[in-house]
């Protein structure tokens, strides 16, 4: 078989089970074309995509203006590394860096390299500006937290099946409960050291769970009452996915520590940063950090195109409005239903909730079957399912959407 020959969607199943690591198990579809908010399998089927890789392709699939940036800039620079200077990045700093309102970005590729990046710059920060003993500092950090799957954010990941056998785990993590003022003021009272809190505006992976409304605002205020860096994971609520360009912008709340990824770049091409202002980003020296691809030409072309397309499309107002009408209509269905307990999010980041154990396989199965009537979603965690269409949708597919979604979930019951 000549490697581009057509494969029916067995053949390309059969290969990736042979030749391919089993890390993880998808839903039995072989896409082979994406365009908007549809996706293609190779048998020519289209679907609704109602998973946006996990929210990375928030301005739709093989969006034109960011693909064609992409493809210029690969005819002309594709890396240089950072030993030289390009001519995309500075450009690409200063337009991140206006539209989130800091001083300076550092540009890395996935977002758990972003994440491992802030976690660094904390620390040290701690020890550099805040006088931390060398080693002492401490991050807290959220239950049923997901932030990568790098060893140190295993370390601190209270899910066995990410966590298990891949010690031994990098010391310095406080764990206290999602939403849980108390708990946080505590452990800044309490304990030693604490150099900043890491958290999930929305902790997508657990399930969708959206915070009081308030807690990230008083979070933040008590972080700088004890002098702890405030830590926003916006690799998945980030990029208009809630509504507002960030999901902290929902409640006027400024990271001391941004960090994006995903969406950063459209789905077009692996870009995440982490952002900060001069007095934090500045213990940062030459030597100390760095990524052969993080911050290339093509990362920084990509990244300007796709938060270019987030303001002039309106991505954020539009997830807005569609993301209540979603929930409206989800909700009306709910009144009559045994099956779905709840519907839950914020924006175009909703989830429902199945009513059935964790280990049941109905999540599942409803995926199966909304793949069957031509739409695309996976369970999270056992029974809940995500919703997160991307954000170009309009009115009249999100309708017909929720008929497929609802059309679909009248059978299970
Ligand atoms: C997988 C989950 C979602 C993230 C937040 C950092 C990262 C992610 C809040 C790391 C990545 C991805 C990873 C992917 C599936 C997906 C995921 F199910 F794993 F948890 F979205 F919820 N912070 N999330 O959500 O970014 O290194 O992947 O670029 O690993 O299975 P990454």
């Amino acid at each position: 078989m000549s490697v581009l020959e057509r494969l029916t969607s067995e053949d390309a199943i059969a290969l990736e089970d042979k030749y391919g690591a089993h890390n993880y198990h998808p839903l039995p579809v072989v896409l082979s074309r994406g365009e908007g908010v549809y996706v293609w399998d190779v048998e020519g089927k289209k679907y609704y995509d109602f998973l946006s890789a996990y929210s990375a392709v928030n301005q739709g699939h093989c969006h034109p203006k960011i693909v064609g940036a992409m493809t210029a800039q690969a005819q002309t620079l594709t890396l240089t590394s950072r030993a030289f200077y390009n001519d995309m990045l500075g450009r690409y700093e200063k337009y991140a860096t206006e539209t989130f309102g800091f001083d300076k970005l550092l540009p890395m590729n996935t977002g758990a390299e972003a994440v491992e990046t802030a976690l660094k710059l904390c620390r040290k920060w701690a020890y550099e500006k805040k006088g931390i003993p060398e080693n002492k500092a401490k991050i807290v950090v959220c239950e049923n937290n997901f932030h990568g799957r790098t060893t140190t954010i295993i370390s601190f990941s209270n899910d066995p099946i990410a966590r298990k056998n891949f010690g031994p785990y990098t010391d310095g993590f406080i764990k206290i409960a999602y939403d849980d003022l108390a708990a946080l003021e505590n452990t800044l009272k309490n304990q030693e050291n604490v150099a900043g809190f890491l958290v999930e505006p929305i902790q997508g992976e657990a399930g969708v769970y959206v915070p009081s409304e308030g807690y990230l605002r008083k979070a933040k205020a008590l972080c700088e009452q004890y002098g702890v860096l405030f830590i926003a994971d916006e690799v998945q609520t980030g990029i208009a996915r809630t509504g507002k360009l960030l999901a902290i912008d929902h409640e006027e709340v400024k990271a001391d520590i941004l960090i994006l990824g995903k969406a950063l770049s459209g789905g077009a091409y692996p870009v995440s940063a982490v952002l900060s202002d001069d007095a934090i980003m500045g213990v940062i020296q030459p030597g100390n950090h760095g990524s052969t691809f993080g911050g290339n030409p093509i990362a920084a072309a990509v990244g300007i195109a796709a938060l270019e397309v987030i303001k002039e499309e309106g991505l954020a107002q539009n997830a807005d409005e569609l993301g209540e009408l979603f929930r409206n209509e989800l909700n009306r269905y709910i009144q009559g239903s045994d099956l779905v307990t709840l519907v839950r999010g914020k924006g175009l980041l909703n989830a429902i909730v199945i009513n059935d154990t964790e280990d049941s396989s109905t999540a599942w199965d409803i995926c199966m079957a909304l793949k069957e009537n031509g739409l695309l979603a996976k369970p999270t965690h056992g029974n809940i399912i995500r919703f997160a269409p991307p954000l170009v949708m309009n009115k009249e597919q999100l309708l017909d959407c929720v008929a497929i979604i609802t059309k679909t979930l009248v059978a299970f019951e």
